[in-house]
């Protein structure tokens, strides 16, 4: 079947057909140089959609096995049972993709295929750095026109490869009783603090309380020692506990979500550009380093030219490509 025309899919998406909403995320995953020219456009046609713009991306990580999966079922039973639709992607690092199948699929979900508000997909790292990163982006914007609330599951703590600041409105860190890691991490402001902390496994109710408890602890050594979260000071971030298998917690966890989300509204618009942008940055100084960098005029400049050309639609994947383009064909004319 030959491909229809961006405009086109692109108003099945913001329609949430699941068809073309599937679609679309084959087309993320595409590396080939065009597939990516088509992707560019339809990102750029649904921008402005009415869900892109007053939706919520809620990034969901934490460290292997805490029930980030379990949890987001919960937290997708809960958002639909209040009228709302939901958009899932999970990026699995364990996957391999072969021959077009997922093996390996942690991705531990069931949900209703029947319900047309409710889309699920996982994308698989295979190990590569980069690649994933900007495919995660895109695929979080094609569910975001597509679905009230996004929430992208990325395993990891502290600087993963797949930065879900940089596309999450809000971070939601979700450890299990017992995890010193995340404690220390906190502590010695190696983690940026999250928007909000979920214990989970709160079944284990002892052990949580205790968790909790340390997690507040942390908290304020975190903020005394001067680390930071995104926020300018007016939000504290809530500890919530619990329990995805058992259900409890979850309508609290939605309500502070919701909480997140209003408290983000003035600043939303200007968020978001902002995590474009640093993504962008943060993907080239990766690729060519301070180097990269200086050729390209400096961090100021490399900003500043950022910001205008992701505002004239231009995607986050489209110029650092053409970035790095630009920083080699420079490095070839002085050698
Ligand atoms: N007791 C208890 N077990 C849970 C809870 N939530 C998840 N689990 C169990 O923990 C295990 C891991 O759950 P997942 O949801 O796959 O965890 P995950 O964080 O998504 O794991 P990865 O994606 O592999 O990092 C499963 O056996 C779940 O049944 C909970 O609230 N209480
Ligand atoms: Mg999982």
């Amino acid at each position: 079947m030959p491909p229809s025309d961006p405009p086109d899919d692109a108003e099945r998406v913001i329609r949430a057909e699941k068809a073309a909403v599937s679609r679309a995320l084959n087309l993320v995953e595409d590396k080939r140089a065009d597939a990516q020219d088509r992707v560019a456009a339809l990102l750029g046609s649904l921008k402005g959609a009415p869900r892109a713009v007053g939706g919520h991306r809620v990034g969901l990580t934490g460290p292997p096995g805490v029930g980030k999966s379990t949890l987001t079922s919960a937290i997708a039973r809960a958002v639909r049972a209040r009228g709302r639709t939901m958009g899932i992607v999970a990026v699995d690092p364990s996957s391999i993709v072969s021959g077009g199948s997922l093996l390996g699929d942690r991705v531990r979900m069931s949900f209703d295929p029947s319900d047309e508000g409710l889309f699920v997909r996982s994308l698989a790292t295979a190990g590569e750095v980069g690649g994933l990163a900007y495919a995660a982006n895109s695929a979080v914007r094609v569910l975001a026109a597509a679905y009230d609330v996004v929430v992208i599951e990325t395993t990891g703590v502290g600087q993963s490869e797949i930065d879900i600041v940089h596309v999450a409105d809000t971070v939601v860190l979700v450890i299990q009783p017992g995890s010193g890691d995340v404690l220390q991490f906190l502590k010695a402001g190696i983690m940026e603090i999250p928007d909000i902390l979920v214990v989970n496994k709160a079944d284990q109710e002892e052990l949580a309380r205790r968790a909790v408890a340390d997690l507040q602890g942390a908290l304020r050594t975190a903020h005394a020692v001067g680390a930071s979260g995104r926020e300018d000071g007016d939000w504290e971030t809530p500890i919530i506990a619990t329990s995805a298998t058992e259900g409890t917690g979850i309508e609290e966890l939605i309500d502070a979500l919701d909480a997140h989300r209003k408290h983000l509204e003035p600043t939303l618009g200007a968020r978001r550009a902002q995590g474009e942008v640093q993504w962008v940055l943060d993907l080239f100084m990766r690729k060519h380093g301070d180097h990269g960098v200086s050729t390209l005029h400096g961090l100021a400049e490399l900003t500043a030219r950022a910001e205008r050309e992701l505002d004239e639609g231009e995607t986050p994947l489209s110029l650092c490509e053409r970035l790095s383009g630009e920083y080699v064909a420079t490095l070839r004319q002085t050698s």
